[in-house]
């Protein structure tokens, strides 16, 4: 220390001594700035580069003052500040620019505009033929008929069927529901005598598809034993020989005041290799995939008095700026974008893509792709499915132990009820609107490796059966309708997927950074 002491104080007498050589003065305040500087700094270069500047000047001054001597200093940092982001950018190699990009869309609805009454017919038949087969794909449900066939079973003998559930009413002891397939129809009764029958029978929603073992006690009643769903089969997770990353995330809500834009800049200058330590930067250097489950942007007029809470109020200028933001991305990075409910698009599911209308900047980056919603992707071999969660509201409504409080702890046991039910949206009619396709695009078909929605701003993970299950948060602070749900966003949290095996890595870009 004492050493370190000495040397500054020679570096000083040094300094001093060629300003006088060089035949200039120093002030007084001068004098004093340089003393505050000797441990920090190298007064003697400080100087050195002073002198060199006044010499080179046409007017030559007879005093040094602290000003040219502050101005030297500011000059010096900003040129190695430079010369530090520079020397970043050069040793940032980022593996996933020299990987190809490996995308493929599943099929796609096409969107008829013109509805008619034979459509519903047509929808809800698809549904249930389809998710009978899925059914039917399990041993435990092989021996189920049709409902006509079990009608005409003796009294009280045991029968299986599936149906679609056209009527609900639930009393303190007992749920009676009506049961539809393509010929008949049956009331089914759930007692509490039963309790698991009858707590799985409090969470089917109305028009969902189930399967009911059960007693045929009178010519139109059967009382359940039991109710099934599809549910998906195990799918062990797949191994793959990967090296890129694939980071999720949704409802950024650009436009509105709560977008933690600051937190949002800081992940992209991160992407890019500008922030975070050597282990960070190596795995934002194999980031192939940038996902973007929906509601890009806060919209207008979504929920009352929203407009108190926009930044921006023209949905133009909302997209304008998203994709101001967006195009910060290394452009080797493919970036997917699907619409949630505060996007500028048709909000019945299946949701077109957000159109060109409004959001033509995006049109014109060439790395992204404007999907619909729901869609299944398919990223170097990885099924994706990508649904934004309107339909969570209605699962948290249902479930007993989910509730907007408790969504950190419970948020992916919601979205594991849709992969049980592979269906993304049962109810026709409700809180989420559907528009009645010919064909029922909200089906889980196949397991997907990685089920990935948004919409409820609360991160979660779970594996189910070897089904990644992710909720990406949110960028946008608490706002006053979610203040009075008691719910509590999880903002600027990035979970980061390794397309190999499946590993989840939450990155956090909050605190300081807001
Ligand atoms: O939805 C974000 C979350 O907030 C989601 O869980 C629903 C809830 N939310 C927000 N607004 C409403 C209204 N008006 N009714 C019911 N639930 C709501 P987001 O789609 O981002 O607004
Ligand atoms: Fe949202
Ligand atoms: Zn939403």
């Amino acid at each position: 220390m004492e050493k370190q002491d000495s040397i500054s104080t020679q570096k000083l007498e040094q300094a001093l001594s060629l300003i006088i050589s060089s035949g200039y003065q120093l002030d007084n305040d001068a004098f004093i700035f340089l003393k505050t500087l000797i441990k920090t700094q190298d007064v003697k270069k400080i100087v050195e580069d002073t002198l060199k500047k006044v010499v080179a000047s046409p007017e030559k001054p007879v005093f040094i003052t602290k000003e040219i001597l502050n101005k030297t200093l500011e000059e010096r940092q900003s040129e190695r500040e430079t010369q530090f982001s520079e020397s970043v950018v050069k040793t940032f190699r980022p593996l996933a620019k020299d990987v190809d990009s490996k995308i493929e869309i599943k099929e796609y609805p096409t969107i008829s505009s013109d509805k008619k009454v034979s459509d519903f017919i047509h929808y809800f038949q698809d549904r249930f033929t389809r998710i009978r087969t899925l059914f039917k794909q399990r041993l435990d449900v092989r021996d189920a008929v049709p409902i006509n066939e079990a009608l005409k079973t003796a009294s009280n003998a045991s029968v299986k069927i599936i149906g679609i559930v056209t009527d609900i009413r639930e009393r303190k002891t007992n749920i009676f529901m009506r049961l539809e397939d393509f010929e008949s129809s049956v009331t089914i009764l759930f007692s509490t005598r039963e309790r698991t029958v009858f707590q799985k029978a409090q969470r089917v929603f109305l028009d969902q598809i189930i399967c009911v073992q059960g007693k045929r006690i009178r010519n139109d009643l059967i009382v359940a034993t039991d109710l099934i769903h599809p549910d998906i089969p195990e799918n062990p997770l797949k191994k793959i020989d990967n090296t890129v990353y694939a980071a999720l995330t949704s409802d950024l809500h650009i436009g509105s005041k709560k977008f933690f834009e600051k937190s949002f800049n800081y992940f992209i200058r991160w992407l890019k290799g500008q922030e975070g330590n050597h282990r960070q930067k190596e795995i934002a250097g194999k980031i192939k995939y940038l996902v973007i489950c929906g509601d890009v942007v806060d919209g207008i007029g979504i929920y009352p008095n929203q407009e108190n809470e926009l930044e921006i109020k023209d949905i133009y200028k909302q997209y304008e700026k998203a994709s101001s933001i967006l195009q910060n991305i290394p452009d080797y990075i493919e970036i997917i974008i699907i619409p949630g409910n505060h996007d500028a698009t048709r909000q019945a599911l299946p949701q077109p893509p957000i159109p060109k209308k409004y959001a033509e900047p995006f049109y014109m980056l060439e790395n992204v792709k404007m999907l619909g919603n729901p869609v299944n992707v398919t990223l170097h071999d990885i099924n994706f499915l990508l649904y934004h969660g309107r339909s969570l509201d209605d699962v948290i409504r249902v479930l007993p132990n989910v509730s907007y409080r408790s969504l950190k702890k419970n948020i992916s046991i919601a979205m594991r009820y849709l992969l049980k039910i592979r269906h993304l949206a049962p109810t026709y009619g409700g809180k989420t609107p559907i528009a009645p396709e010919p064909k029922d695009f909200l089906i889980i078909d196949t397991p997907p490796n990685v089920f990935h929605c948004g919409h409820v701003h609360v991160a979660g993970y779970e594996i189910y059966r070897g089904t990644l299950i992710v909720n990406s948060g949110t960028w946008q602070g608490q706002t006053e309708f979610q203040r009075k749900m008691d719910l509590q966003p999880t903002p600027a949290i990035i979970p980061i997927i390794n397309l190999s095996n499946l590993n989840i890595m939450p990155m956090t870009f909050t605190s300081t950074f807001q």
